[in-house]
């Protein structure tokens, strides 16, 4: 991630706060499974934006005085016992080099409460930080009653500091992730990258008579073995009728000859995410029904991907991309109303991409240069047994768009091809 990096986007997220306020962002940690098992850990996107660092229980507070600003981290402490059932803990040296904060600066987590009540909220530095009134949080919900690890955690805190306002960090951090540096559009890259060897992995051992399952970890081996860190989302690999259902990821079916297969999936790199999709005959070729149903996808992949500028709004994009594929629909006598095409393409066509697959951000803006986005038409014929979508992931720049996942083959005679080669 290198340490300018994080430097930067900590600056600017200290030009957003109010003077005599602080933030407090948490890592987070696995959430527990059963027994003695935990769920794999993902770290909190928001404190891995700012610090570069992926590590449990680690917390960020960064401090705006009256003139200065304050960066702290704490860390876990190393212990004979840590080391010996879970392998060495970073040091203060590690986690410094990461994330740029000194190592004056870093202490470790038992300190937190502590230091709190002396060094933020207390009288000792009021010369310097003054009073701070305002605490930033993560406060993101994924539905009422689900709330962020970071956000349980503040529970006893704001219990025992009632006169602070709290205020969601997200606004700010939303708004500065959605638009992409250069080391992140490498690592989306570098992701995408590991998609396509995933997908060409899937492509030669395609056939009749395999499982979805065993495509899945023909991707995940494949992804792995390359150094990606795991999938940002389990992958849906979905043949004949299934693939009309959006999110299924079941991935149980046996594949059928002659049907097709959806293959909608992503890998990580240092965190960032590709989000692409994909669909293969299993048996090598299509029939000229999927073709031609297949060609009026791919031709409004293309014409979208071409549409996106900075200036156009996710609105006018999705009117643009479903207007084409209805009036392609009509064309091939799938419909005979233009309307009549909810009834075969019912998603959006975008989302923005990033440290989340379906990443943060404001959705009613125009676009700008620096958003990573998805363009991903579809068309599901429930009554054929056709579920086709393709999705590449694209760079909104100055002059227009850049398709980073250009290089994936998706015309019918190179998939042909490689899954016949
Ligand atoms: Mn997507």
């Amino acid at each position: 991630m290198g340490q300018s990096s994080v430097i930067n986007r900590r600056n600017r997220f200290f030009e957003q706060m109010d003077v005599e306020s602080f933030a407090v962002l948490f890592a987070g940690e696995a959430p527990h499974k059963t027994t003695d098992q935990h769920y794999p850990f993902t770290v909190n996107k928001h404190f891995f934006y700012l610090t570069g660092l992926v590590k449990q229980s680690f917390i960020l507070v960064l401090i705006k005085g009256l003139n200065k600003q304050f960066v702290y981290l704490f860390i876990e402490e190393s212990s004979e016992y840590a080391t010996k059932w879970l392998g060495k803990r970073m040091t203060k040296a590690e986690a410094s080099a990461i994330c740029g904060i000194s190592e004056a600066n870093i202490m470790y987590l038992e300190a937190f409460p502590g230091f709190l009540t002396n060094q933020v909220l207390g009288n000792s530095r009021k010369s310097i930080i003054g009073a701070p009134k305002r605490l930033y949080i993560d406060l993101y919900r994924h539905k009422p009653l689900v709330r962020s690890y970071g956000f349980l955690q503040m529970d006893s805190f704001i219990q025992a500091y009632p006169e602070l306002s709290i205020h969601s960090a997200n606004e700010i951090l939303d708004q500065l992730r959605m638009f992409k540096d250069e080391t992140e559009i490498f690592e989306m890259s570098q992701a995408i990258t590991y998609a396509k060897s995933g997908l060409e992995a899937i492509m030669k051992k395609l056939k009749p008579g395999l499982g979805e399952q065993e495509l899945d970890s023909l991707f995940e081996y494949q992804i792995k073995r390359l150094g990606s860190t795991a999938f940002i989302f389990n992958p849906i690999i979905a043949s004949g009728a299934i693939a009309t259902t959006l999110h299924f990821e079941d991935n149980k079916q046996v594949m059928n000859d002659g049907s097709l297969v959806l293959c909608d999936l992503g890998a990580l790199s240092n965190e960032y995410a590709s989000d692409i999709t994909r669909t293969y005959p299993v048996n090598g070729t299509f029939t000229p029904r999927q073709k031609e149903l297949y060609e009026l996808v791919l031709s409004v992949n293309k014409a979208s991907i071409a549409f996106v500028k900075p200036g156009i709004t996710m609105a006018q994009l999705n009117a643009y991309a479903k207007n084409l594929l209805a009036e392609g629909a009509l064309a091939l006598g799938l419909i005979k109303e233009i309307t009549e095409i909810d009834k075969y393409y019912y998603h959006n066509v975008s989302h923005y991409l990033g440290l989340d697959v379906h990443d943060v951000g404001t959705y009613h803006e125009p676009l700008k240069p620096g958003i990573v986005l998805t363009i991903e038409p579809g068309i599901y014929v429930d009554e054929e047994q056709i579920g086709i979508r393709i999705e590449d992931d694209v760079l909104v720049t100055e002059q227009g768009y850049q398709n980073l996942s250009i290089d994936i083959i998706k015309e019918i005679t190179d998939i042909e091809a490689y899954i016949k080669s």
